[in-house]
């Protein structure tokens, strides 16, 4: 599971606190630039491709690249030194040409997608393994219960709603009936306190952006209100159930933007509104905005109790922010007195980016804060807003292990999670002192989220690990001793957890760091370095990735007989904020130096070889496994990169690409373009060959994905590296030793991951996956 303590801030429903971060969750409407190039993924225009009888390997023949322009004259000056960018018109999202190149690029990879013969077998196997149903935990809000479920193969989860948890659940909110194709997704929503009233942002085709409506929850009646331009967004009502906050850009000039999601140009100037229910649009009131740092990001939430709006502000992804409060019983005429772009009154309690503020729960004016101030692992700490100046501590820093997350509960305690070596550690605490009042013993694996009220005494958690599906915990607090009980379980049919194992090692690096590393396998595997192997790693952003259930991952253990290792490299949060630095700014090469010493450990160990190696990631992942095939194109037999960060000078131009500078620095600086140039994908690619005594070495088989819709990684950094390792590994020479397959996959109607409906997923997983059967040489064990 992956959790990011930046991400923890409110967004989704504020009742569930969702360990997990954003990216997977999250956005709109509109017709799309790349539809056309759908029918060529469904039905591929049958192209001829040497050595098709029979079994055959993808690198005896080179694959004929379209050709493609490549524009000299673009040439670009940092700080004294000429960068050329060819590809820089593979930019234009809208251009005849960027269309023609992804129609290309798209009827390649298919050819090469057909020739895979574990493809169908995967397919239906997925599919067949995907059919089971899954349960989200309850969480309460009025004197109702809701909670998600996907009975196998919906393409999106339902919202479904009862009086109690034994009693009758109805459908409230179906995101299957908004499409056809089941593209349209719930993302943020949040229930009013008296559950009259549900509001929910609805994204299309995976884009960040969403569109928020408005139900009555009592007849299901969608209200009128449409509230448009939302981004990056939660949704807090006030107590009164009147309206409620949410975060939103500036709409577009007309005629721009007409497709959302396929837009490149930069987020700035995010605002803070208040919206009436029964209102326009065009009368919400402006709470708050920053002219003076359009960069900054906003997010807003009512506490518990309902008397103050919190305001937090973002500079970056980093695990820092400001924190504003204002008191909602002092302002004279309600919200609706704030008009004419006065803002609200907010009181800055903290006015500087030096930590975090993650509020936890407050008594009126004292407030419990978890905090990494001084404390890179996270403490709790406590304000009373009348003594700005005071802070005691309630639970100090632990040594070893990263405090994750704590949500009151049960009027006055605390569930409390702890990172423990990429584990999750459950405790129940004393709200005001911060005693452990008891541990509540889990097995090995994550929290994905906890469920809880502060007036509540039942709670409830979401448990999943590498061989659990997902298990959802009930707690309740009435009895002596607090006793975890199983409320649902999942189980995959046809799929035996006992016979895998899960073990932990701990990998020296270059710099002699230890890396843990999770292996899953089946029990009985031989350690003399014939099995395939799956390396999988992030490392960025402060984000977390503890065991988590992977059906597509699971199907491959069983029927590749595959090795599933997740590295957590530096640059992530496993161990608080140090770790996250260690692998970031200058420090980035640290998660690749990582990543390489995992991939090393399991061929020096017996797992695998270098050509039954294969290595994936997403977003930041896929800058990952970019850099490393750069650096060590020799290690590793099939590189998946998704979505993935590739042009390293220019990143920070698109869309939300400059809120990653806190982890990446920006070209326009020189001494942190020094530390980009040397390991952007797009500008390191180079010939293996003549980079060694090898004249036969050359770059992995690699397959490169994005998606039309992905506002979040726009397309062209995936674009412009496919053209450029195509040109320097293939096309350029007449006799290229490098005949493993370079290709693209570029999907449409989806974005950078969340929402996409499961159809979408399966096949993504088939297609990457039988194409990396097919170069390690991975065969079907029925
Ligand atoms: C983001 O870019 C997060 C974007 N984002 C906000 C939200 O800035 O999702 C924000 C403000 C308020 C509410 C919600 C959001 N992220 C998340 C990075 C990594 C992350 C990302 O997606 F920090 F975990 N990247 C893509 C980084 C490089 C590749």
């Amino acid at each position: 599971m992956l959790s990011c303590a930046y991400h923890a801030l409110p967004a989704t429903s504020s009742r569930v606190i969702n360990l997990k971060p954003l990216k997977h969750l999250l956005s709109p409407p509109h017709p799309t630039t790349w539809h056309y190039v759908e029918h060529l993924i469904r039905t591929p225009t049958r192209r001829s491709f040497s050595s098709s009888m029979g079994s055959f390997s993808l690198s005896d023949v080179r694959l004929h690249y379209p050709s493609v322009r490549r524009d000299e004259s673009v040439v670009d000056n940092y700080h004294g030194l000429p960068v050329p960018d060819p590809y820089r018109w593979l930019e234009d999202p809208d251009s005849e040409e960027v269309k023609e190149f992804v129609k290309k690029q798209v009827e390649l990879t298919d050819s090469v997608l057909k020739k895979c013969e574990t493809r169908e077998k995967l397919h239906d196997k997925l599919t067949k393994f995907y059919d089971y149903p899954k349960y989200g935990a309850p969480f309460r809000e009025g004197d109702k219960y809701f909670y998600f479920y996907n009975k196998g193969l919906q393409p999106q989860k339902v919202l479904y709603m009862q009086d109690s948890l034994d009693g009758e659940a109805e459908v409230l909110l179906d995101p299957n009936e908004l499409s056809e194709d089941g593209t349209v997704a719930l993302s943020t929503y949040a229930v009013s306190e008296d559950a009259k009233y549900l509001a929910y942002a609805l994204s299309e085709s995976g884009s960040d952006w969403v569109t928020i409506k408005v139900m009555r929850i009592e007849d299901k009646k969608v209200e009128p209100d449409t509230l448009s331009w939302v981004k990056f967004s939660g949704i807090s009502w006030t107590s009164d159930s009147k309206g409620f906050f949410y975060s939103r850009y500036p709409a577009p000039k007309e005629g721009e933007n007409l497709d959302a999601g396929t837009e490149t140009n930069a987020n700035l100037d995010h605002q803070l509104y208040y919206h009436f229910l029964g209102t326009d649009q065009s009368e919400d009131i402006l709470c708050w905005k920053n002219p003076d740092n359009p960069q900054y990001t906003l997010g807003a939430s009512v506490t518990e109790d309902g008397k103050f709006v919190l305001l937090y502000i973002h500079e970056g992804c980093d695990p820092v922010n400001k924190f504003y409060y204002c008191d909602l019983s002092t302002l004279l005429s309600g919200i609706k007195g704030c008009k004419e772009n006065k803002c609200l009154p907010f009181i800055k309690l903290v006015d500087n980016f030096e930590a975090m503020y993650y509020p936890i729960a407050n008594d009126d004016t004292v407030f419990t804060f978890l905090t990494n101030k001084n404390a890179p692992k996270n403490k709790l700490v406590r304000v009373d807003l009348k003594e700005p100046n005071t802070w005691t501590e309630v639970i100090p820093q632990s040594e070893n292990d990263v405090l994750d997350s704590a949500v009151a509960v049960n009027k006055s305690q605390l569930v409390v999670s702890y990172m423990s070596d990429c584990k999750h550690v459950l405790q129940l605490r004393d709200l005001k002192s911060g005693a452990l009042l008891h541990n509540l013993p889990l097995s090995i694996g994550s929290i994905d989220s906890i469920s809880a009220r502060r007036k509540d005494s039942l709670f409830f958690i979401y448990f999943t690990s590498f061989l659990t599906p997902g298990t959802i915990y009930q707690c309740n607090l009435e009895s002596a001793v607090p006793d975890l009980k199983i409320f649902r379980e999942s189980a995959v049919p046809g799929f035996n957890p006992t016979e895998f194992h899960v073990s932990q090692v701990f990998v020296a690096s270059k710099d002699g760091t230890k890396i843990p590393m999770f292996v899953v396998a089946k029990k009985d595997i031989v350690l003399d370095g014939s099995n395939p192997c799956l390396l999988y790693g992030y490392g960025g952003f402060n984000a977390s990735y503890t065991p988590y259930f992977s059906l597509s991952r699971t199907v491959l253990m069983r029927h590749l007989g595959l090795v599933f290792c997740l590295a957590n490299i530096r640059g992530g949060g496993e161990y608080g904020e140090e770790w996250h630095k260690g692998g970031s700014l200058a420090k980035k090469q640290n998660c690749f130096d990582d990543f390489i010493s995992c991939g090393e450990y399991l061929i020096s160990s017996g797992y695998t070889q270098s050509k039954k190696l294969a290595i994936e990631g997403g977003s930041n992942g896929g800058t990952l496994v970019g850099a490393c095939s750069n650096q060590r194109p020799d290690l590793f037999g099939c590189v998946l990169a998704h979505v993935g960060v590739m042009d390293m000078l220019r990143f920070h131009k698109f869309t939300i690409g400059h809120a990653w500078t806190s982890d990446y620095g920006c070209s326009d600086k020189e001494e942190e373009f020094q530390w980009l140039i040397k390991y952007s994908p797009l500008h390191n690619v180079r010939r293996p060959w003549e980079q060694s005594n090898d004249p036969s070495r050359q770059y992995p088989p690699t397959l490169l994905l994005t998606a039309d819709h992905d506002d979040r990684v726009v397309p062209l950094h995936t674009l412009k590296l496919l053209a450029t390792m195509q040109y320097v590994l293939c096309t350029s020479l007449e006799n290229s030793p490098q005949t493993n397959p370079i290709l693209g996959r570029i999907d449409c109607k989806a974005g950078h991951g969340s929402g996409r409906p499961t159809q979408k997923v399966i096949d993504e997983w088939a297609d990457a996956y039988s194409f990396m059967a097919k170069v390690i040489n991975a065969t079907w064990i029925d």
